[in-house]
């Protein structure tokens, strides 16, 4: 796919003057200079605020996505991706569900963060290329600026336009950690742009979101983490583990409903999208633990019998009958460390909280 570039930062920018001037002053006998050239010349000049690069790489192909929508619909187990949660309202309810006191991972994930960074940060080495794959709001990674202290910052999702008021008030709070806005699609093969600076990177996929893939797809993704690590580089990962099932299922299910408002909203993109008229009033959240699979499954249940349309088709739900819309997969520890060898990595760790709830494995490439 090709890379559509921003505009390059202007070659000054940052820069300051590389001979100092002798200061300047307004008793000389000539005209006062002017403010600016003043301070410029006493090295106070104005610096412009550096700024992020912006390259999307990732192409939204809407008559493909409205296809994959309406097989999922058509599908003897009805079901809708989950990669369609996230719209503007979805992403703001997911960060609410990150708030709730039910789901433990953000905030289990985060203390391990702070805890570990010292070791993360000796096992990883300071001064990488910090490729963060599941950047969202980027705070995950911005907490380990201090002790990674990387030479670049590059945060991927699948639209720059998610990342762009972020990452630029993030660049005003580090102006010396050069940073870039990925558009790319992580189920696609990694093909980083050149503005990706050469030397150590370290792959970066927090908030347990590589549970949200079926082992296989999983497995396939750090394959193509993998493939695009070289001899030195790593991968930091924030992996959801296996635990009691009311632990489990509150946290997918909270009190106050957010998660079941989260769920329900896929609904209104997928009408957004393919023109379904999905009434969400149809429809209820319900979240269980598949043990076998050791999995969290969020279906949308049929309150009633359905008939949904969409131009050209239409489907009917019995009540009751449900649509997936999501699976999150929970590991043991060792699972983990079996996934990350035979997607290639080496020398694997980790670092868990006291109740032994969630993990933040490291692995070299
Ligand atoms: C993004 N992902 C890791 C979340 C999870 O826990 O699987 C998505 C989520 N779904 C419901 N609550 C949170």
């Amino acid at each position: 796919m090709p890379a559509v570039p921003n505009p390059p930062n202007t070659p000054f920018q940052n820069k300051a003057p590389q001979t100092p001037l002798p200061p300047l002053n307004h008793h000389n006998g000539h005209a006062a200079a002017p403010p600016a050239l003043v301070a410029l010349a006493n090295g106070r000049a104005h610096r412009p605020s550096p700024q992020p690069e912006f390259v999307q790489q990732y192409r939204e192909d809407s008559g493909a996505l409205r296809e994959q929508v309406l097989a999922g619909l058509r599908a003897g187990q009805a079901a809708i991706s989950p990669k369609f949660f996230y719209d503007v309202l979805g992403s703001r309810l997911f960060e609410a569900i990150t708030d709730l006191p039910e789901y433990y991972p953000t905030r289990t994930e985060a203390a391990i963060f702070a805890s570990a960074a010292p070791a993360i940060a000796a096992r990883a080495g300071s001064g990488c290329v910090l490729v963060d794959l599941g950047a969202g709001n980027c705070e995950k990674a911005a907490r380990l600026f201090g002790s990674l202290r990387p030479a670049q910052y590059v945060a991927l999702d699948i639209s720059v336009e998610f990342l762009r008021a972020t990452l630029s008030s993030l660049q005003q709070q580090h102006p010396d950690i050069p940073m870039l806005g990925l558009g790319a699609d992580l189920c696609a093969p990694f093909d980083l742009p050149a503005n990706v600076r050469r030397g150590r990177r370290l792959f970066f996929y927090p908030g347990s979101s590589i549970g949200n893939f079926a082992p296989v797809e999983a497995l396939a993704l750090l394959q193509r983490m993998r493939g695009a690590a070289g001899r030195g580089d790593g991968v930091l990962i924030g992996v959801d583990l296996h635990k009691d099932e009311a632990t489990l299922v509150s946290a997918y299910d909270d009190a106050l409903g957010v998660t079941a408002a989260f769920n329900r909203n896929v609904l209104r993109n997928v009408n957004r999208i393919v023109g379904t008229d999905f009434s969400l009033d149809d429809w209820r959240h319900v979240a269980s633990f598949d043990r076998a699979a050791s999995r969290i499954q969020m279906h949308l249940q049929a309150c009633r019998d359905v008939r949904v349309q969409w131009q050209g088709g239409a489907r009917e739900f019995a009540a009751g009958e449900r649509i997936h819309t999501e699976d999150s997969y929970k590991y043991r520890p060792e699972d983990f460390t079996l996934l990350l060898e035979a997607a290639g990595f080496d020398d694997p760790v980790y670092w868990t909280d006291p109740s032994g709830w969630f993990a933040v494995f490291h692995a070299r490439g």
